[in-house]
């Protein structure tokens, strides 16, 4: 069963009609009969309504800054929010150096109410004080949570105390929760502050080796970033940084002396992909390494770029060898998977990239969104540069970055690059409106009663989202997935990480739960919480 107009606005007609006016220009139905869809995103959302959507300390801390292993991160606030970063997000990493990695630690100034009343800041300089000595780090972060701006601590201040005091960089972030809509507030703070003061600070001039690039917007979730750089290093290019799944304070440092910018989520890092192309002249490329053929194509693109005839060669090899090692066995799941229909809702970029991974497994996806995208993410960069659409900014300032004359490292000349902007999508990003079929639903900030209301008419296979409605879908009857914590699985991401997705989706296709449970829409009339035979 379709989803049309008329049936899209009998949900609708379930809302009071203020909520409704809202609700509707956040939903459209994909057609591609009509030139421009647009979609209202990155705004508020509508209090009480139970969104997916996180935070602004979330976005900073918890997505940004959280993976880079050799940063001791300090949250400044109430125990919780420090609590609930704590590792949840399965951002790995492993270092040669035991000892300057931290990502296992929770570290937090668990703030009182004394502090809420007599201000935090001698407490936070204190904890700086006492992380330098227990854990003698090259750097450290502080992450505001509500309650500091609120009171007012100065963070800035105690973090130039700090940094004369100790002698190591304090990068102190204003991310209190409420800023801005949503964790995407988060992700630009971040971005602004590294491209301000970390990026560009190494010593370095030149990448120690050929075909230097850096990876951006790659978290390692589940080791998606370990997957990636296991084949980009075998066709034989140099990983300068990635930002920032098993990331480094050191590398990142010296990220300006990467010759081309790799963008998997072009949500989370937008920012810094364009201030280093301001900067060092470095263009960007968007890339998806979810999927087969999207990392196929992500590989040809970047080979195309560096117009190597070697490393061309090189990176052909690399696709039929591993193509000839999965692929009978992603063929096998295939044919567990063929014919199912899926919604896929997921934070940011997901929700788009996971589509290819879904349609190679002959699975349709027939609704999907995103928490907190912007518009250009729903209708391509093109369509929307991103700068004019960001409502984030009216707190947060873009910091612009100046060219730097001196580490300029745009290789190739400008006759070159428009040659091959025809070729290659250089510094652009297709929405997801445009692989999507007709017919099919986008929704922006999806929520709990419009989740259980398109459940019921589409009856989807599979739903991947987050932890949030995991359960309520599955206590549906429907195979649920995990898209953000990969159910503690993955890699994803990759050849390898095709082949494991699959398996993990055709476990839940097998399984014989599903057979325990009655769909509600199966016992008519549809009785709320009768979900269960017992
Ligand atoms: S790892 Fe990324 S891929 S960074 Fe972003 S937009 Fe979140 S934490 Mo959850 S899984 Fe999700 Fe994306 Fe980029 Fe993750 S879809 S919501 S803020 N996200
Ligand atoms: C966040 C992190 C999160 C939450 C996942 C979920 C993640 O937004 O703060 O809701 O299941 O990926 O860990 O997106």
């Amino acid at each position: 069963m379709g989803m049309n107009e008329a049936k899209l606005q009998e949900i609708l007609d379930q809302y009071p009609p203020k909520v409704q006016k809202n609700r509707k220009k956040h939903i459209f139905i994909k057609r591609s009969d009509v030139e421009s869809q647009q979609i209202e995103a990155n705004t508020r959302t509508i209090p009480g309504i139970i969104t997916n959507r996180g935070c602004a300390y979330a976005g900073c801390k918890g997505v940004v800054l959280g993976p880079i292993k050799d940063m001791v991160h300090i949250v400044h606030g109430p125990i919780g929010c420090g609590y609930y970063a704590w590792n949840t997000r399965r951002n790995k990493a492993k270092s040669d150096d035991p000892k300057q990695n931290f990502i296992n630690y929770c570290i937090s100034t668990d703030m009182q109410e004394s502090d809420i009343v007599f201000g935090g800041e001698k407490k936070l300089a204190k904890v700086i004080d006492e992380v330098m000595e227990i854990f003698n780090p090259k750097a450290i972060t502080l992450s505001a949570t509500c309650p500091v701006g609120l009171i007012g601590d100065d963070m800035g201040a105690v973090a130039k105390a700090a940094e004369a005091k100790h002698g190591v960089q304090v990068l102190s972030f204003s991310c209190e929760g409420y800023k801005g809509v949503s964790q995407s507030a988060g992700h630009h703070i971040a971005n602004n502050i590294l491209m301000e003061k970390v990026i560009g600070t190494g010593e370095q001039e030149e990448a120690p080796a050929k075909f230097p690039i850096n990876l951006l917007g790659e978290y390692n979730i589940g080791g998606d970033g370990w997957e990636v750089e296991r084949i980009l290093k075998e066709i034989g290019y140099h990983v300068v940084s990635v930002m920032t799944g098993d990331g480094s304070y050191e590398a990142i440092k010296n990220a300006h002396t990467a010759e081309l910018n790799l963008v998997q989520c072009h949500r989370s890092i937008n920012y810094i992909a364009e201030m280093l192309e301001t900067k060092y002249g470095t263009p960007w490329l968007k890339v998806n390494f979810i999927g087969i053929e999207g990392t196929i194509e992500s590989l040809r693109n970047m080979a195309l770029y560096f117009d190597d005839k070697e490393l061309t060669l090189k990176t052909e090899a690399v696709i039929a060898s591993e193509l000839a090692r999965i692929e009978p066995i992603f063929d096998q799941y295939k044919k567990i998977c063929e014919g199912k229909t899926a919604f896929c809702f997921v934070g940011g970029s997901r929700g788009h990239h996971f589509q290819n991974l879904f349609s190679e497994l002959g699975i349709e996806t027939l609704l999907a969104g995103y928490e907190f995208a912007h518009r250009d993410d729903y209708e391509g960069r093109e369509v929307i540069p991103t700068i004019k659409t960001d409502a984030d900014s009216k707190n947060i300032p873009h910091y612009t970055a100046e060219v730097d004359e001196k580490r300029f490292r745009l290789k190739v000349s400008p006759e070159k690059l428009e040659e091959l902007k025809a070729k290659i999508p250089l510094g652009q990003y297709n929405g997801m409106r445009f692989d999507m079929k007709d017919g099919s639903i986008i929704v922006d900030d999806l929520n709990h009663f419009e989740t259980e209301e398109f459940i019921k008419v589409l009856k989807p296979d599979i739903f991947t989202s987050g932890i949030k409605d995991k359960y309520v879908i599955q206590k549906m009857g429907i195979n649920s997935k995990q898209l953000h914590s990969y159910d503690y699985s993955g890699p994803y991401a990759g050849f390898n990480g095709a082949v494991k997705f699959a398996e993990d989706i055709s476990m839940g296709f097998a399984s014989p739960t599903w057979n325990f449970i009655t769909p509600p829409w199966k016992n008519q009339p549809l009785l709320e919480g009768s979900v269960t035979e017992e």
